[in-house]
């Protein structure tokens, strides 16, 4: 038994260090903007495959899981254009100029609190393009944490972008925690309704600074992984147990 307990032990060690940094946790809920079901504001085919949503009424500032819009509007996009890698929906950050809009369409989504350990570093990545409908050619968007000062990402229309092939291209930002809880702020600094657009928006805390890429392991992809290790570890030592015990073959 001792040896068996050796093995797991060490089965257990073996896939930890094996463990792919993609099995880390996503802190971010609903980074694809996924509307779940019986969403009223779901965008639809039949609604011209993309809703508005403006952050002066209070169902549609929360119509997302997991978001908020907090000022103007963004348009929520399902069918208008081509989603992210992987994705079904995504944003225009630069919603639709109306009665609500003030003159600008600058969008601003809140993602929900996650919580976050203080001093640790985290690493968030998004896929950006922009809305190809019209102008400026480059799109802009702040990228901020809790409020604070922002980070700006351009993107620029290419002759190849189109809404059938809109080139989303992955973007990485980067925030030392300076509290217990954390959200993430994205704006559109591009004031016309075609702005920047938003997808597949994750984040991880990180070992170290910004300057090394070790994402912290996910504790229960960990137990998972280990158990797992422990079940091959042990149909190994059952096997061998069955070879010994039947006549050499
Ligand atoms: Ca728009």
């Amino acid at each position: 038994m001792k040896r068996l307990t050796g093995v797991l032990a060490f089965a257990g060690l073996a896939m930890l260090v094996a463990l792919p940094a993609q099995a880390s946790i996503n802190l971010v809920t609903n980074g694809t903007f996924d509307p779940g079901s019986g969403n009223p504001y779901t965008p639809t085919e039949s609604n011209g495959g993309f809703t508005t949503l403006n952050a002066d009424v209070d169902a549609q500032a929360h119509a997302i899981p997991g978001w908020t819009v907090t000022s103007n509007s963004v348009d929520w996009i399902d069918g208008y254009w081509q989603a992210a890698p992987g994705c079904k929906y995504s944003i225009d950050m630069s919603g639709t100029l109306n009665p609500y809009e003030k003159n600008s369409a600058e969008g601003t989504l809140v993602a929900v609190r996650f919580a976050t350990t203080v001093g640790t570093w985290y690493l968030v990545q998004f896929d950006m393009s922009g809305n190809p409908d019209s102008g400026p050619a480059t799109k802009v968007l702040d990228v901020g944490v809790n409020g604070g000062s922002t980070t700006e990402f351009d993107y620029t229309l290419g002759p190849n972008n189109s809404k059938s092939n809109m080139l989303w291209a992955t973007k990485s930002y980067w925030f030392k925690a300076t509290a217990t809880e954390s959200e993430l702020d994205f704006s559109s600094a591009t004031p016309t309704q075609f702005g920047p657009t938003l997808d597949a928006v994750q984040s991880y805390a990180v070992t170290g600074d910004n300057s090394t890429v070790a994402v912290i392991p996910e504790p229960a992809a960990m137990v998972v992984w280990s158990l797992l290790g422990a079940a091959v570890a042990g149909l190994a030592v059952l096997r061998r147990r069955a070879r010994r015990a039947s006549p050499m073959t």
